[in-house]
């Protein structure tokens, strides 16, 4: 099954659109599970995977987050994913991308060893960067085309020949779409670009929408503008808002009660 297949399945069947982000931060998990648990960071990841495996389409775990930890963390990072049920996404994100001998690399490391069903990548480099990891068909590469951060701006809406940055980015993502295999990054703080991308990628062309929760993007217009015509092809992602939701005994419960709201909320305006 090819990642579009696995993701349309996975959709219909948790009716979900939602991604839950694993971004680990030991300063931020529950204070007890240090006193209760053997291996509480793996622990953690479980007990999330556990409450939520049935209301999303997708984990994504932030490579950051792990490879702060060290070997530890890739250890986590390793496990937790052996964790998730084999049905549902595995979004990777670390940003990667280099010159092409080395983008190799980095592809093999997260398809590979790793066994992400998707993963991000930085178009900065231009399409040799980007080719070794679309010679894995049956995944998906997200390009990050207009990200949630207050600098995205920056650079990604400067104008070229009259035309923002992150359109000339959308475009190519669909040029370079011969495979099937291309997704986009849309911030969810900028519903009006995620409008625009949507429009220039078309039906076919998954987006990974970050930016709800913590970020402060609007469910809303997120849905209306991140989904096609039939009302797929948005992952709408939240990490600390749903992981961190609960600070006590009772995390899993909160965690899980915020991921449905949010899961049932995006449902709504599908
Ligand atoms: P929360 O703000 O905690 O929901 O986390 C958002 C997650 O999405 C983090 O892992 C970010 O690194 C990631 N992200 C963005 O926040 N903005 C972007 O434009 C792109 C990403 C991403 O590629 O996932």
């Amino acid at each position: 099954m090819n990642f579009k297949e696995k993701l349309s399945k996975i959709t219909k069947k948790n009716n979900s659109l939602l991604c839950v982000g694993l971004d680990i931060d030991k300063e931020k998990i529950p204070k007890h599970i240090f006193e209760t648990s053997k291996n509480p960071l793996f622990d953690f990841n479980k007990n999330l995977v556990d409450a939520t495996k049935d209301i999303v389409c997708a984990y994504k775990l932030n490579m950051a987050f792990y490879e702060a930890l060290g070997k530890e963390g890739y250890e986590l990072l390793q496990k937790t994913i052996q964790y998730i049920p084999n049905e549902i996404i595995i979004i990777l994100d670390g940003k990667r991308n280099d010159i092409g001998n080395t983008a190799k690399k980095y592809a093999q490391s997260l398809f590979e060893i790793l066994k992400a069903d998707a993963i991000t990548i930085n178009p900065y480099l231009g399409i040799d960067g980007i080719t070794p990891f679309l010679e894995y068909k049956d995944k998906c590469s997200f390009i990050l085309c207009r990200t949630s951060n207050p600098s995205a701006a920056d650079f990604q809406n400067l104008k070229i020949e009259q035309t923002p940055m992150y359109q000339i980015v959308a475009k190519k993502i669909k040029e370079w779409n011969k495979q099937n295999n291309c997704g986009a990054v849309a911030g969810a703080t900028y519903p009006l670009e995620l409008k625009t991308i949507r429009n220039i990628l078309g039906e076919d062309i998954p987006i990974l929408i970050p930016g709800i929760g913590k970020q402060g993007g609007d469910i809303k217009k997120t849905v209306e503008n991140g989904i096609n015509k039939n009302g797929e092809m948005a992952i709408i992602n939240s990490s600390r808002g749903i992981i961190y939701a609960g600070k006590d005994e009772n995390y899993v419960e909160t965690s899980r009660k915020t991921a449905l709201k949010l899961r049932d909320m995006t449902n709504q305006y599908r």
